[in-house]
């Protein structure tokens, strides 16, 4: 039987065991709520993930009782982008993307926040 789409840790979650620091990743931050770091597949110079830590399969299954979560996931990106190397204001910036399900073309199943940025072109769209 498939785990629960949301508790506080999913066992055979890849991104589950980075946070718990059992497979190594580039950290870009982390609180007690939220984790961000680099992606393995950068599809830009800056591309990293920004991923609660409480196990959520994906948006499908989160509710407005996560809107605050899911808001901080948000409104933290511009800061890190800029960190990351990001140019700030409107002649910089950055993209953000949550791929959700097969139609979505999510892969990992832990409920992450793509940010990408960085001078273009970029090697993938
Ligand atoms: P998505 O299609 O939205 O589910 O993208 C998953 C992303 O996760 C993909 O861009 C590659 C990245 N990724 C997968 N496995 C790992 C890993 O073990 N470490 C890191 N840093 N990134 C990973």
């Amino acid at each position: 039987m498939s785990a629960p789409a949301s508790h506080d840790h999913s066992e055979n979650c890849i991104f589950c065991k980075i946070i718990a620091g059992q497979i190594p990743s580039k950290k870009v931050f982390e609180d007690e709520e939220l984790f961000a770091f680099h992606d393995i597949n950068p599809a830009a110079p800056v591309h990293f993930l920004v991923v609660p830590k409480r196990h959520f399969a994906n948006l499908m299954v989160t509710t407005s009782a996560d809107g605050e979560l899911l808001g901080r996931m948000l409104t933290i990106a511009p800061r890190l982008a800029q960190e990351q190397g990001c140019r700030p204001g409107d002649s910089g910036g950055f993209r953000v993307v949550i791929n959700n399900g097969v139609d979505g073309g999510q892969e990992v199943y832990h409920l992450h926040m793509h940010v990408m940025g960085g001078p273009r072109p970029w090697n993938k769209n």
